[in-house]
């Protein structure tokens, strides 16, 4: 079946930047006597040597893997290298992986638009680089093409058999008879490779990268040939490569619906798709999730790469496994304490640097009940408006916790049944801060941000107040202990004396569920949420140069936090802010910052978001809505349930609840109803 070539977007060139086992590159920097070794990142704790979570090519080739602990790593590879995360707040602190990927996002940056998708990996629009090298010296026009391009894998390239691999490629970029897209693309190849090398240059990391048109198949191809290497998908490549690929693979198709395809359709390659028509698609999944999967079967995807390059969110999570789950309320309270630290630490850094504020704080759990029939039922992400200061953090992440441990228990958890009592463990903690926006520039409209935030607190203090007077017992329980020395007592056994596992925080969307129609098993929330959202700490030059204001408004935060327990509330922040005279010169100076910058922090206020509120001005009746274009899929899974359910049902509609009748019988169930036995 002949691929129908997309109409639009076909003669982009994108790349996707992945660096190559980043955390150990990272670690053999610090210690360059450990390049060329067989090296592993592991988490900080002893247990079995600690799980490993970055391994260097070399440990790969004796068979040691990310799944391993250091143990049996050691046990494959003697001569194995373990080095341990650094670690702040009894958990890891990954600030200066962060700040290492935020150096490769500065090079790549200047090639063209950027995104930083997770804390080592990027994708960079490079069409107009491509075009001008095109129009100004074409490769065939070049004396010498670079070695590392030469080495570039190009998929479906043919060739004879002992014919020289560097010349074939030379052919291949320079044919004469060439596409103009597959021009484009040899272009993109001369350019990526000559970034490569300057991010090697520059920062000691290597990197592989995938150049294609689009996003989706760059990404596929970017880990076709690690370490250090680059792939090529041509047009005349896209049917072979998506053919061959098991549907899972494929980004957004790895939970649900990736399942519900190979079970209800036996569809197992992406290319097994094409049988169907986008009607037929359609008539099951949706309109938009019918017209998607015809898309990507056929290697089309309009998906456009966002100049972002600072975080979307921010967060800190931790997971306790097995019989280091927590059980009661106070140890609860003291990680959410160390979570709430962290994350309010980066938004500090966040403000200072970036002028940026959050505006919604998210708590995930992951629990379960020991004497339930009911396990499987998810403990409920709460969210509420976002106060800064470290003490308003850990007191709103608390009670967004009991408000949701409440309902997670349900009306049977509050009340002993007989001498049963239900209890609980939570094996999972994450609070995250989103929906991050520019300050708003002009002191009025500060003012009535700042204003409205100073509303807030009460708002969302007060409802979970409300939800958590009565709670489970074991939450009662707990919320007996909710002194300080109580709480460092109670919680000190279970979680600090005892070795546990830490599923170290990963990072975020290179492991989230981002379809709307599935829950990604590839990582859990908190692995999504805990890195923290490819922070890039680090600002860009453009960035840095942002006006002085809000490094006047850092030091007064800092000064803040000297006196008191915790950073001021924003509404402090704000206070002082417009008691400076200097306001109107901010505001200028605010209107100076660079226009990239400005272009990339209104790509990252667009494309991110979450619970909406109401305009900000109006936050006094703060009233939860959202608008769906504006729903942030990466923090899908962290949304109030009731939301993920509106969402779902309008992405696909023919999975309303009436959705059935119009098929006739009634039910949905199984959508292999809608497709004949396929043809195997
Ligand atoms: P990856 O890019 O998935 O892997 P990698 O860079 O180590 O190796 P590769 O060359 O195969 O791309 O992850 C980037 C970093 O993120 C990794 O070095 C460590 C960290 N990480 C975690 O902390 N936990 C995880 O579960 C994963 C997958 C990665």
């Amino acid at each position: 079946m002949p691929i129908a070539r997309p109409e639009t977007s076909d003669a982009r060139v994108i790349a996707h930047v992945d660096m190559d086992c980043f955390y150990v590159q990272v670690e053999q920097r610090r210690q360059p006597e450990l390049r060329g070794l067989p090296t592993a990142v592991v988490q900080y704790n002893e247990w079995q040597g600690g799980g490993l979570i970055a391994v260097s090519y070399e440990a790969r080739k004796c068979g040691v893997k990310r799944s391993m602990r250091g143990d049996e790593a050691k046990a494959a590879c003697p001569e194995i290298q373990l080095v341990q995360v650094p670690v702040a707040r009894g958990k890891a602190d990954l600030n200066t992986y962060r700040s290492a990927g935020s150096e490769v996002v500065s090079i790549l940056a200047q090639s063209g638009k950027c995104e930083r998708a997770s804390i080592d990996e990027v994708y960079l629009d490079l069409t107009d680089a491509a075009e001008s090298m095109l129009a100004d010296a074409p490769p065939e026009s070049l004396d010498s093409i670079d070695e590392e391009a030469l080495k570039s894998h190009i998929l479906g390239m043919s060739r004879n058999e002992g014919d020289d691999f560097k010349e074939s490629v030379r052919d291949w970029i320079c044919r004469k008879d060439a596409d103009r897209r597959d021009k484009l693309l040899g272009c993109g190849m001369i350019i990526v490779a000559e970034l490569r090398k300057q991010v090697l240059k520059e920062t000691e990391f290597s990197c592989s990268a995938g150049i294609a048109h689009n996003k989706m198949l760059a990404k596929l191809a970017s880990g076709m040939n690690k370490p250090a290497q680059q792939t090529v998908v041509p047009y005349s490549a896209v049917q072979e490569l998506l053919s061959s690929l098991p549907i899972k693979k494929m980004k957004q198709l790895g939970g649900k619906l990736g399942t519900s395809l190979q079970t209800d359709m036996g569809v197992n390659t992406v290319g097994d798709l094409l049988q169907f028509s986008e009607a037929k698609l359609q008539e099951h999944w949706g309109t938009n999730t019918g017209t998607w999967l015809w898309n990507i079967a056929r290697g089309i995807s309009g998906e456009e790469v966002q100049g972002r390059l600072l975080p979307k969110s921010h967060g800190s999570g931790k997971t306790f496994p097995g019989p280091r789950a927590l059980k009661s309320l106070s140890n609860v309270q003291h990680w959410l304490n160390q979570l709430s630290e962290e994350l309010s630490e980066r938004l500090s850094s966040d403000l200072d640097q970036n002028k940026r504020i959050a505006s919604t704080l998210t708590l995930h759990a992951s629990a379960f009940k020991s004497k339930d029939s009911d396990s499987h039922k998810k403990f409920p992400s709460k969210s509420c408006p976002l106060r800064y200061g470290v003490t308003k953090i850990q007191e709103d992440a608390f009670n967004l916790f009991q408000a949701a441990l409440r309902e997670y228990m349900g009306p049977f958890g509050i009340k002993p049944q007989g001498n049963k009592q239900e209890t609980w463990r939570i094996t999972g903690l994450s609070v995250s801060a989103s929906k991050i926006v520019d300050i708003p520039s002009g002191t009025s409209s500060i003012m009535r941000y700042f204003q409205s935030q100073s509303t807030v607190p009460s708002c969302s203090a007060d409802r979970c107040v409300q939800e958590y007077v009565e709670i489970t017992p074991s939450a009662s329980e707990g919320c007996s202990e909710q002194r300080s020395i109580e709480t460092q007592a109670a919680m000190s056994e279970e979680d600090i004396s005892t070795h546990y596992t830490e599923n170290i925080d990963p990072v975020p969307e290179k492991f989230p569920c981002q379809d709307f129609s599935c829950q990604s098993n590839e990582a859990t929330p908190f692995q999504t949420q805990s890195e923290s959202s490819k922070g890039t700490q680090r600002k860009t030059q453009s960035e840095s140069s942002k006006g002085t204001q809000m490094k006047r408004i850092g030091r007064k935060i800092n000064s803040s936090k000297e006196k008191s327990q915790g950073m001021p509330s924003i509404v402090d922040i704000f206070k002082n802010y417009i008691a400076t005279p200097q306001s109107k010169q901010e505001t200028e100076e605010d209107s100076t910052v660079p226009s990239t910058s400005k272009r990339n922090n209104f790509s990252s206020r667009s494309s991110h978001s979450s619970e909406v509120n109401q305009e900000v001005g109006e936050r006094k009746e703060t009233k939860w809505g959202y608008k769906i274009d504006e729903i942030d899929q990466s923090v899908f899974d962290e949304l109030p349930e009731e939301i993920q359910l509106e969402l779902r049902s309008f992405m696909r509609p023919n999975k309303r609840p009436n959705a059935g009748k119009s098929k006739g019988d009634g039910s949905a169930s199984s959508i292999a109803h809608y497709f004949p036995p396929l043809k195997r």
